[in-house]
């Protein structure tokens, strides 16, 4: 397909911006060394970094000018940030399932959380076994899968989820949030978070020897809901100085119903009105990710005084995006910017350059082919996706691949440098002009003209639509290792917080 010069449109950044945005990086932590990936040292580690519904809302994005991500932006200057990434699926479970087996939810049925992707995925088939059967040592800890699952097999050492501190909500806290939107500021400190924990496992193995080359996976939970971090982070945000999101209350009227469907205007972003506590969750969501970065950065400031800085690749990446209200819907479970819209980010030594910006549409599903040729991991034929290598060598090469994400059956949207076309299973459709609608406001597929651009976009479409797999994972129950799945609230008062 036609893919558009990548030029400095909106919901693009300039290389000037994006320096702007990263000043607090120093050239020192940027020196990486030259030559062939991890040449140095044999096999180069990975170091894999997961977190857990961050949207856009990143410093260097530039989607939203009050968010405070320095350690994220920083990572971003190491090596190459991707403007135009996509999941693969805007949800965790069938985002991190397809990732890690290279195989789309449109190939294993595994469109949403309820659905276990251990049913459909072997183990032979998964990243992290790859990297086992090479000889890696892999370490995972935290949220990698969904409900920070690990099958025996699949990893050399996994740290068990510590369950973190007696969380408690800050006395300032009027209550644990609106209807299901879960909010509110916490007495802890940092260390009570389970993340903390989660990146100080981390920490321990980048000061550890190692005989074989690792893997080190980190999950963390965080933005994830409740956006219940310690206060500080509130505070970094105050309440009278929080912006809304752009938004049009109109923005559903030319949405076909099945996108209707998906927004359910008249669920939470009805009880967020009637509350009037729209800023008080977007103050809430500010922090959570603060709070994020924050450990990013311990773990980034670790890996940076580690023995492994110049033989690593490091690849960040969010599950999938978020709304805060935009499209009067919330949470993931939708195919526009907001939900598709990803933190991509990579440093690979010997590959990337320092302040890569790339602004090729790329998805998930590049990440299991990537880590395969820049480790010189042996890539497994079912592995769906592009390698994006040519990317992180140069930012500006020729790429003619769209960004494709799937939610629910014959569900998919493809988003190129320009536009957004999605294409629902009962056949309504929508599209968007990114060059001059960012917010995805007007949709553009009824109009005839731009019947060749759907035509075109749409061929990047998965052709092989699998069936729903059975829902066999309902939030809250336990699976047949007795682990119980839901994401637990914080309680207000005396009572334990689960995370
Ligand atoms: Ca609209």
């Amino acid at each position: 397909m036609r893919i558009e010069a990548a030029s400095n449109r909106p919901g693009s950044i300039t290389r000037r911006q994006f320096l702007g945005a990263a000043v607090a990086a120093t050239t020192t932590l940027l020196a990486r060394p030259s030559g062939a990936a991890g040449a140095a040292g044999g096999r180069p580690n990975v170091l894999f970094i997961a977190v857990d519904d961050l949207n856009h809302w990143v410093g260097h994005l530039g989607r939203n000018a009050q968010t405070k991500t320095p350690n994220i932006d920083r990572l971003a200057q190491m090596g190459v940030t991707f403007t135009r990434a996509n999941c693969a699926a805007p949800v965790c479970n069938p985002s991190r399932a397809a990732l890690m087996s290279g195989l789309r939810a449109s190939t294993t049925g595994v469109y949403d959380n309820g659905q276990d992707w251990k049913l459909a995925i072997p183990k032979e088939q998964t990243l992290t076994t790859q990297f086992l059967k090479a000889g890696y040592n892999v370490f995972g800890a935290g949220k990698i899968y969904h409900s920070s699952d690990h099958r025996p097999g699949e990893w050399t050492e996994y740290f068990e989820k510590s369950g973190g501190g007696n969380l408690q909500l800050h006395p300032s806290a009027p209550d644990d949030g609106v209807g299901g939107i879960k909010f509110g500021p916490l007495a802890n400190p940092d260390e009570d978070m389970p993340d903390y924990k989660v990146v100080s496992y981390g920490l321990e193995k980048l000061s550890q020897k190692h005989d074989k080359p690792f893997f080190l996976a980190i999950g963390l939970v965080k933005p994830h809901m409740p956006f219940s971090v310690p206060k500080k982070y509130f505070d970094m945000f105050p309440l009278e100085t929080v912006q809304l999101p752009p938004y049009r209350e109109d923005d559903l009227n030319d949405v076909p119903p099945a996108g209707i469907k998906m927004a359910k205007p008249d669920g939470d972003h009805a009880d967020i009105l009637k509350s009037g506590r729209w800023k008080d969750a977007v103050q809430a969501y500010l922090a959570t990710i603060a709070f994020c970065d924050a450990q990013v950065g311990r773990l980034m400031d670790g890996f940076l005084k580690s023995a492994y800085r110049d033989n690593t690749i490091v690849c960040f990446w969010s599950d999938h995006g978020w709304h805060l209200g935009e499209k009067l819907h919330w949470r993931k479970f939708a195919l526009w910017e907001e939900a598709a819209r990803t933190v991509f980010i990579w440093s690979a030594p010997g590959v990337t350059k320092p302040n890569g910006v790339c602004a090729r549409p790329v998805d998930y599903m590049s990440i299991y082919p990537t880590l395969c040729d820049l480790a010189g991991v042996p890539k497994p034929a079912h592995v769906e996706g592009h390698n994006i290598r040519p990317l992180l060598a140069n930012p500006q090469a020729k790429w003619d691949h769209a960004a494709v994400t799937t939610f629910h059956k014959d569900n998919h949207s493809i988003r190129s440098e320009t536009w957004r076309y999605i294409r629902y299973a009962d056949g309504g459709e929508e599209l968007y002009n990114h060059d001059q609608d960012p917010y995805e406001w007007t949709n553009l597929a009824n109009d005839p003209q731009y019947a060749a651009v759907k035509a075109e976009l749409g061929r990047s479409a998965p052709t092989i639509n699998a069936a729903e797999r059975p829902r066999t994972l309902g939030e809250g129950e336990k699976d047949k290792a007795g682990t119980v799945r839901k994401q637990g609230a914080v309680k207000k008062g005396k009572k334990k917080a689960k995370q």
